[in-house]
């Protein structure tokens, strides 16, 4: 049998942290899905399609990782598409409370289990508001996302020369 597992988020962007965690869940799983949230009151700096287009680039070398967009909730989707697990990283004790909260919850609806893994010291500091603000105001965030996540930042945020 194939073993899937998904990693959710937003992704506006997708940094590095996001892609140590949806690397490891590779390597542990069959069967990685991707899931984007399609949120329709939250405008963010990237539309889905563009987070989309950004995760499938910086996942392509990764295999058997696919990138879908869902809405409502994640055990309805997990439970569509036969996906038992949701592999999340936890960057500190801070991202504790709310991630017990909903994996407790995941779990009271459907059964759908979660399986943290310790996110990687290098990026455990990486939030994608943190990477937007701080580019937001020209500090360089290069090294802390992927390359093409970098060069559409600059584009989005700079305004033009002239
Ligand atoms: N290092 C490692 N991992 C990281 C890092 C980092 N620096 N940053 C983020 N991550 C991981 C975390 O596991 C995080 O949860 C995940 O990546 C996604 O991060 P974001 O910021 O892109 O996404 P969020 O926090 O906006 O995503 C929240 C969900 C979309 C998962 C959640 O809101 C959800 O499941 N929504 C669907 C509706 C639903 O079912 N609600 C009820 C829940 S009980």
């Amino acid at each position: 049998t194939v073993r899937r597992c998904i990693c959710p988020g937003s992704f506006d962007p997708v940094t590095n942290g996001h892609l140590d965690v949806i690397g490891r869940a590779a390597r542990l799983y069959d069967e990685v899905t991707v899931g984007v949230l399609v949120n329709a009151t939250k405008r963010g700096l990237f539309d889905l399609d563009e987070r989309m287009e950004m995760l499938r680039e910086v996942t392509a070398g990764l295999g058997r990782v696919e990138v879908v967009a869902f809405k409502g909730l994640l055990v309805d989707f997990c439970r569509d598409r036969d996906i038992p697990v949701v592999v999340k990283g936890l960057r500190a004790v801070t991202d504790f409370d709310y991630e017990l909260q909903m994996a407790q919850m995941n779990h009271r609806l459907s059964g759908l289990e979660t399986v943290f893994v310790a996110t990687n010291p290098e990026y455990s500091y990486l939030s994608s508001s943190l990477i937007k603000e701080v580019s937001a105001y020209g500090g360089d965030v290069s090294g802390l996302v992927p390359q093409t996540v970098h060069a559409r930042l600059l584009e989005r945020l700079q305004p033009p020369a002239g």
